[in-house]
């Protein structure tokens, strides 16, 4: 098993501090030009359209980890507010909001519905920012860790990438059916960076600069079959973040829970690749991509490239975004 002296080594190669300046906050975002973007829109030949998010509810795979519960979508105003209302909302005049709402719904056919969300900004089809993850102190590009405080991530939030959008060209690795697996990656085996290698070989396709690449393991087709969201799977193995610094890629996404491997594979640190990724390249990470319909279509037409339009969310200083990726063919 390697050590740590290995991740630094590691890290110390894959390390993109400064490459686009000292005050750069996109990362391997910047691999997107605009030429990039126009290639990518030219890739879109049928029209056929791939939503990638999953359904943001309390059926999520969340709850393993106590800190983050599936999404709570609660109801704010509702059909029975304004039947109530409409009896007793006159003269239940100690309660502004009624006397509000009454006011729209008694003697007025308008009626309305309003809802909210709660939920961890970590949870169902997610980026992850550049300020989720750090380590001695030191976010992406050398910006302290401490600039991320309770009012949110001064440096790296995920408000910063917006002027990416992001979008680009979108490359699918379907290591399912490169590996012939029945439905999913099981456990112990993770994906090298040879294994990249090879599947985009097998399917006749090219990684290049300024790609998004979809990692396809099967997790999440596997969940949908079984609600356990602690499975245990196999991820990329930390060394591959060298395979994604030589091609330039922009981000990477994968359909299961953290694109990695949950065997960490460097004796004395967990969730390596997070670290090299995020901190290190500055190269941000999706999970919980849902890329059957996708690699069904890939798989159909030989074609494992297309647009991909992904823009999180402008939470202001967020460390990561729900986002409703889309692919277009
Ligand atoms: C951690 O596990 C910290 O994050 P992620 O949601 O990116 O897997």
């Amino acid at each position: 098993m390697a050590g740590m002296t290995d991740f630094r080594r590691l890290a110390d190669d894959v390390r993109n501090w400064g490459r686009w300046g000292d005050a750069d906050e996109l990362g391997t975002l910047n691999f997107i030009t605009d030429d990039k973007v126009a290639q990518a829109a030219a890739l879109v030949k049928h029209g056929r359209v791939f939503p990638l998010g999953v359904d943001f509810g309390s059926s999520g795979p969340q709850g393993a980890f106590q800190y983050r519960p599936n999404p709570m979508h609660v109801m704010t105003v509702d059909g029975g507010d304004a039947r109530t209302l409409v009896e007793y909302g006159p003269r239940w005049f100690k309660n502004t909001v009624a006397q509000q709402l009454s006011g729209y719904f008694v003697d007025n056919q308008f009626r309305f519905n309003d809802d909210m969300i709660i939920m961890p900004l970590q949870a169902a089809t997610q980026w992850d920012a550049l300020s989720h993850v750090y380590y001695e102190d030191k976010l992406y590009n050398g910006f302290p860790a401490d600039s991320v405080t309770s009012l949110g991530a001064y440096h790296c939030g995920i408000d910063k990438v917006d002027v990416k959008g992001i979008t680009s060209r979108g490359v699918l690795l379907d290591l399912v059916r490169h590996r012939r697996a029945e439905v999913f990656l099981e456990h112990g085996n993770p994906i090298t960076p040879a294994e990249l290698e090879a599947v985009a070989k097998a399917q006749g396709v090219t990684v290049g600069r300024g790609d998004i690449v979809l990692v396809r393991t099967g997790w999440w087709e596997r969940f949908l079959g079984n609600h356990d969201g602690t499975e245990p799977y196999s991820g990329l193995d930390w060394r591959c973040a060298a395979w994604l610094h030589d091609h330039d890629i922009a981000a990477i996404a994968a359909d299961n829970l953290m694109v990695e491997d949950p065997v960490s594979g460097v004796d004395g640190t967990i969730l390596p690749l997070h670290q090299l990724c995020l901190r290190d390249m500055g190269l941000m990470l999706g999970e919980y991509w849902d890329l059957s319909a996708l690699a069904a279509d890939c798989a159909a037409d030989g074609v494992y490239e297309f647009q991909l339009i992904a823009p999180p969310l402008r939470v202001t200083g967020a460390v990561g975004s729900p986002v409703n990726p889309i692919a277009i063919k």
